[in-house]
């Protein structure tokens, strides 16, 4: 039997190899053709810097091989011939217009289209399809009962500009972003350096613009002599002393108020103080002494303690309004920064903040507002659905804020104008939209939030 196999398969076995050799033959029947690939349409748009009625087209297509490439910019008329580099295109009218880019080559045709929606009262062109605020009113008038503040830098106010054009039209009150803090106005033993803060100061001055001061005593923004101080305990607390008063002295009558100390309480758990320079050389008493001695400089000044996740973290909240009851008649106002998100925290949390501070009889400056858009960093640009949801976040801020009895009302500081320029871009590493203003300068739905938190 095995034989009988063997020897059939011997019997197939030549016309097998005869296949295999026949298979693995070149066939050289004429020259070779490369199917031409479909190129495919692509286009990036962007808003003019200096004219948002412009908007910039940039041919993005992908392939190789010749193609020709044709727009129509959703105005009617004729397709226009792509030309090499960016294709500037005014749009005056309002209304939705549907952007093409066509592109051809032998083996067909592929199209890209994006939607452009233009309104005037929203200043021109609506970044990403989202309109801006259709609101006339100006923040600062609308908002009659307290300050509407804003961040600044001695360069912006030196150089004035539309920045400081804006600052000026829609806010009452300014801080100063980075200038007004130890590290930038006492950069070396025995030295002080006024002059950017002297700018700011000046600039709200002339302008009839309320300035709150920040910081003077703030971990963050501790020069590093100081960190690294070389006297004693007892040195220590004189040179802190001597800062605070030449400081606060400087600026008396000039600076409503000022945010003596800032963050000064750890995240860690049961939220103990930040085991700061400060608190290592003068002890846990040194909250209390530079308040002391601020209010001894300026008794008119009102005194700000500031801090962060005072909405967020109920337990942090708690040792907040703790050092605020140990410092009485020293301290007027709690400042509490909201660094939010469009969904968090809660209002009932937001609502204990101002309760908590309301009940003890002080003043709610709601510090350095940004509502981050993009907090899950899953979206590449601010949609409609987002902006509104970020829009109902403001509003329900400045309601909150709104709703407080006067006396106990001071300022509403929004912690950057254009989204930017925000910080929140730097220190998460990814893109958010946290402001009320784009980057061209038009208002973006917050800006209406901000306004309907006051109705
Ligand atoms: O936004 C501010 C950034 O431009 C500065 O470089 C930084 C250091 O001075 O301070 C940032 O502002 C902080 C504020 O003073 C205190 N709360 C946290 C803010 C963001 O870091």
């Amino acid at each position: 039997m095995k034989f009988k196999n063997l020897f059939n398969i011997l019997k197939v076995l030549p016309l097998f190899l005869l296949i295999i050799s026949c298979g693995s033959e070149e066939v050289n029947d004429g020259p070779i053709i490369i199917p031409v690939a479909k190129v495919q349409a692509a286009f990036n748009m962007s808003i003019s810097s200096t004219d948002p009625n412009v908007l910039l087209l940039d041919n993005r297509t992908v392939g190789t091989g010749d193609f020709t490439s044709k727009w129509d910019f959703g105005k009617g008329g004729s397709f226009v011939l792509d030309q090499p580099g960016i294709e500037e295109v005014r749009y005056d009218t309002d209304g939705t217009f549907s952007v093409r880019l066509i592109v051809e080559n032998s083996a067909g045709l592929t199209v890209d289209a994006k939607t452009v929606i233009v309104d005037s009262k929203s200043g021109g062109i609506c970044p990403n399809g989202v309109c801006g605020s259709t609101n006339s009113s100006i923040l600062k008038d609308a908002a009659a009962t307290f300050f509407v503040g804003n961040i600044t830098r001695s360069s912006r106010v030196n150089s004035g500009g539309k920045h400081t054009e804006l600052l000026k039209t829609y806010f009452s009150s300014i801080t100063s972003e980075y200038e007004m803090k130890m590290d930038r106005m006492h950069p070396s033993e025995g030295n002080f350096d006024f002059t950017a803060a002297d700018a700011i100061v000046n600039f709200g001055v002339e302008n009839g613009i309320n300035v709150h001061g920040h910081a003077l005593i703030w971990h963050n923004a501790t020069p590093d002599w100081v960190k690294n101080f070389s006297g004693s305990d007892a040195e220590f607390e004189v040179m802190v002393k001597n800062y605070i008063v030449t400081t606060v002295t400087r600026y008396k009558g000039k600076i409503a108020s000022w945010d003596v100390v800032n963050e000064a309480i750890d995240d860690g758990s049961g939220n103990p103080l930040r085991n700061s320079i400060f608190k290592q050389k003068m002890g846990d008493d040194y909250i209390k002494k530079c308040y002391q001695w601020a209010r001894e400089a300026d008794p008119d000044c009102l005194l700000f303690y500031n801090d962060y996740n005072m909405a967020s973290t109920p337990s942090k909240r708690a040792a907040m309004f703790k050092i605020v009851d140990s410092l009485g008649d020293l301290i007027d106002g709690v400042g509490a920064q909201m660094h939010i998100n469009y969904n968090f925290p809660s209002k009932a949390n937001i609502q204990a903040v101002a309760d908590g501070t309301v009940s003890r009889g002080l003043k709610l400056h709601f510090a350095e507002l940004d509502i981050r858009a993009n907090p899950d960093n899953n979206q590449t640009s601010l949609t409609a659905e987002r902006a509104n949801l970020q829009k109902a976040k403001f509003a329900e801020v400045v309601k909150i804020y709104n709703s407080i009895p006067l006396e106990n009302k001071y300022a509403l500081t929004v912690w950057g104008l254009r989204d930017n320029e925000t910080w929140l871009t730097d220190f998460w590493g990814h893109i958010d939209w946290p402001l009320m203003f784009n980057e061209d300068y038009s208002k973006k739905p917050a800006y209406d939030g901000f306004i309907e938190g006051l109705q």
